[in-house]
């Protein structure tokens, strides 16, 4: 980002003391007339050459820069799914396997608001919360998914931000470094991480929130504990 705010920053400062004073110098006046081509080969070849030289690195640059962030190593992450819907978040923890079970939004049905196949084996130890609890320094993936509309997952504390897309599934891996405790300390009492949507999605766009909570390892294991695994809310079939 600083590249590239330098890059146009330095083209600026060229470009337009160069447009005010040619509006200056070129200025209306009965005793110039304008000269007229219709066509200019060298000028085209300049417009077109010159800027992909400058665009074709940054472009690349750019690309390896994201590339770097979203395919962070994940073997040991913790997965979470994020689902979205209008209006609202439902988290889903992977439980003791780590590994999601199946779903399809043809499944979505009473209960089974997040349409989990609960034939996949997978999906008996998922646990689904209306909060998400962290740990400290461990890594975790979210998983998200929409079921209606674009939205789009934004923490703005964990610099994160990915849409959710209908019909397919997108991640992002990160490292939360700092614990909801530690937060407070520093911004107040009011202080929660948060998770917002960030596509205006609909009427009621501005109340997708859900709180996410960063703790230590003790903390999160007995909180984890306190939630019900999917084979006891949902019937197996
Ligand atoms: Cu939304």
């Amino acid at each position: 980002m600083k590249v590239t705010c330098g890059l146009i920053l330095f083209v600026f400062f060229i470009t337009q003391p160069i447009l005010a004073w040619f509006t200056y110098k070129y200025r209306g006046n009965s005793k110039k007339s304008a000269y007229f081509f219709v066509h200019n080969n060298k000028l085209e070849l300049a417009w077109t050459i010159i800027p992909s030289l400058v665009l074709t690195p940054l472009i690349i640059y750019g690309l390896n820069v994201w590339n770097n962030i979203t395919s962070v190593d994940t073997t040991d992450s913790q997965i979470i799914e994020l689902y979205a819907k209008q209006f609202g978040w439902t988290a889903r923890y992977a439980g003791d396997d780590n590994t999601l079970g199946d779903a399809n939004y043809k499944l979505v049905k009473g209960l089974n608001e997040l349409g989990v196949n609960m034939e996949d084996e997978n999906a008996a130890d998922d646990i689904i919360t209306r909060e998400v609890h962290l740990v400290v320094d461990q890594p975790v993936l979210l998983k998200m998914r929409s079921q209606d509309v674009i939205h789009s997952a934004f923490l703005p504390h964990f610099r994160v931000q990915m849409n959710c897309v209908p019909g397919m599934s997108t991640q992002f891996g990160f490292t939360p470094t700092q614990t909801t405790a530690e937060m407070k300390e520093q911004e107040g009492e009011d202080f929660d991480f948060v998770l917002l949507c960030n596509k205006i999605c609909g009427a009621a766009h501005y109340n997708m929130k859900m709180k996410f909570i960063v703790e230590s390892q003790e903390e999160y294991d007995a909180w984890i504990a306190s939630q019900k695994k999917l084979k006891n809310t949902l019937t197996l079939k």
